[in-house]
């Protein structure tokens, strides 16, 4: 077999580039450490373009054999059916739009999932979870989840629930993460589980609860795997899930 598609979503600015008339302009951007870490482990990248359109969604899913939730800003609270606080940051609704529709298209065809950063929120709320709209940083024992520091860095630990699929992918039990994030998931939606927390009970990751490939991390595997084995390891386990499931 060819070496696994995975498609990789993109940031989406709905009033950057506006020279068209059509409704749906904008620009897309997405680092390239995104493409870099999935042709490292193994896969081919594809970026996929945001969209409103219910069967573009539906055939995207049919083209990839895997998909990448990348990173951004916050999730709208509407998709939760909440009032946005008063620490919400930038919301791109058009985006969170396209990529819960992905994500549950991609739960329902059981198509390897690594959700990245926002889309680990993205994949929460899909499935039906809370997440925290802006930690609070003067809470007790709080850890600092904006790092300052480059982000192939890792500034904080995380300790990985023991036969987790990330235990079985990084091979240990706690792992060292970059960390970019104010928000955080609170409850896991329907068929995850929480697999690793910071020290100071913030989760940094969810996974499905059944046999597919379906992960969720809050940190960014991707700027890290030239520096850190267990991230690369990530990427190269959901290009083999896609083989595997091909
Ligand atoms: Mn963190």
């Amino acid at each position: 077999m060819r070496p696994p598609v995975i498609g990789i979503t993109c940031q989406f600015d709905p009033d950057a580039g506006n020279r068209s008339a059509v409704a749906m302009n904008g620009t897309h951007r997405l680092p390239d450490a995104y493409p870099h870490a999935v042709r490292r482990g193994g896969g081919i990248p594809m970026l996929l373009p945001t969209t409103a359109d219910a069967g573009t969604i539906h055939a995207f899913i049919g083209v990839i054999d895997g998909l990448v939730l990348a990173g951004g800003g916050d999730i709208a609270p509407e998709f939760m059916g909440v009032e946005p606080q008063p620490g919400l940051g930038p919301v791109d609704p058009i985006r969170d739009a396209f990529e819960i529709g992905l994500a549950r298209e991609a739960i329902a065809a059981k198509l390897p999932t690594l959700a990245i950063c926002k889309g680990i929120q993205v994949l929460n709320v899909a499935t039906g979870g809370s997440v925290i709209q802006d930690l609070d940083p003067a809470r007790a024992d709080a850890v600092q989840h904006a790092q300052r520091a480059p982000g192939w860095h890792g500034t904080h630990t995380v300790d990985i629930e023991p036969g987790s699929l990330l235990a079985r992918l990084a091979g240990l039990m706690e792992l060292r993460v970059n960390s970019f994030h104010h928000q955080a998931n609170r409850d896991a939606g329907g068929g995850l589980v929480v697999s690793a927390r910071a020290k100071d009970g913030v989760i940094e990751a969810i996974e499905g609860d059944g046999d597919a490939f379906v992960l969720g991390v809050q940190f960014h595997p991707e700027t890290m795997v030239d520096a850190s084995e267990p991230m690369a390891a990530l990427f190269r386990g959901l290009a083999d899930a896609c083989v595997a499931r091909a």
